[in-house]
């Protein structure tokens, strides 16, 4: 009998976009957010993609102090493969954002592949009540480049060199494809490249069908089978585009971090919402979710045994 191809879910429980004003549901602590990562888990993400938060202004905190406190109660109680953010926030330095994962070696860390514009201030029309005066100072800045140079993308991947820990490349446009060949063909990354491409974010390439496929051909083009495609639909584009993805082959992710909503006007109440309901556009779709062991052999993984935390 065929065997059903199978599909990574990431989740990406609170990432940097969005700040604590504008959804209940977005994990802040150190407790919520190692409750959201196992709750994903739980409910079929094979790798969860974390970054933390200042517990008491939500404010985003790349210490490893910060990650020191949920890092070890996620691996105790589940087997998810653990990615930790080298992203940060856009506003952080390159020596800050690259701390947590050179410090605790995981098995897989972000890496975003070009610089370029980061406009948050759309979401002040639609998010008016905001309780932290940083929360408007930091969405209401119309000059923030998220700065990923070629030096400061070489500066990650030499200071995590060693650690045996890979990478999840984020692409948030054509060019930056073409800046991860630049570091492949140099032998500087190796495959199996685990492509995330990004969509739909102000700065980045749109969310349209066109936008998806065109982003898959020229991955396709420069890697070959070398590449485990993956999507991040931001906002409304989520679901619809992890759809697409699933269905010409690619893995997907979902999380708070990238959309609050779980349909329109409608929060995600958590995390393991926006899980079980691309588990079930996969399984629609006659394929299989991956658990984190098929992940870590889909992506030449070292194992959960092998991080420094
Ligand atoms: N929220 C994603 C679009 C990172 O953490 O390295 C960007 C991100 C960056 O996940
Ligand atoms: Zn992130």
């Amino acid at each position: 009998m065929a065997s059903k191809r199978k599909v990574i879910i990431t989740c990406a429980v609170t990432g940097a976009i969005h700040t604590p004003s504008m959804s209940p549901h977005l994990p802040v602590t150190p407790e919520q957010i190692a409750e959201a990562a196992i709750g994903a888990a739980e409910a079929g993400a094979a790798i969860v993609h974390l970054h933390a938060r200042n517990p008491e202004t939500g404010q985003p905190d790349q210490s490893p102090e910060a990650f020191a406190k949920f890092l070890p109660v996620v691996k105790s109680r589940s087997n998810v493969v653990i990615n930790l953010t080298t992203g940060g926030a856009p506003t952080m330095t390159i020596e800050e954002r690259v701390r947590p994962a050179a410090t605790f070696r995981p098995e897989v860390a972000s890496l975003n592949l070009g610089s370029m514009n980061f406009g948050l201030f759309g979401m002040l029309d639609r998010f008016k009540d905001l309780e932290h005066e940083w929360e408007r100072t930091y969405l209401g800045n119309k000059d923030i480049i998220f700065r990923n140079t070629f030096g400061q993308i070489e500066y990650i991947l030499t200071t995590c060199a060693g650690n045996d820990t890979r990478f999840e490349f984020e692409c948030y446009d054509t060019a930056h494809l073409y800046n991860l060949k630049y570091f492949f063909d140099r032998g500087l990354v190796k495959a199996p490249l685990f492509i995330q491409t990004v969509f739909g974010l102000q700065g980045g390439i749109g969310g349209h069908p066109d936008d998806v496929l065109h982003m898959k051909r020229t991955a396709d083009r420069l890697f070959g089978d070398a590449y485990r495609w993956s999507v991040l639909g931001a906002g409304r584009n989520q679901m619809n585009i992890a759809a697409m993805a699933a269905a010409m082959g690619g893995n997907v992710r979902v999380g708070l971090e990238d959309s609050l909503w779980d349909g329109p006007g409608k929060f995600a109440e958590s995390n393991a919402v926006q899980v079980r309901r691309v588990r079930q556009i996969i399984e629609g779709l006659g394929l299989e979710v991956a658990t984190p062991d098929d992940a870590r052999e889909m992506l030449s993984l070292k194992g959960g045994h092998a991080v420094g935390f």
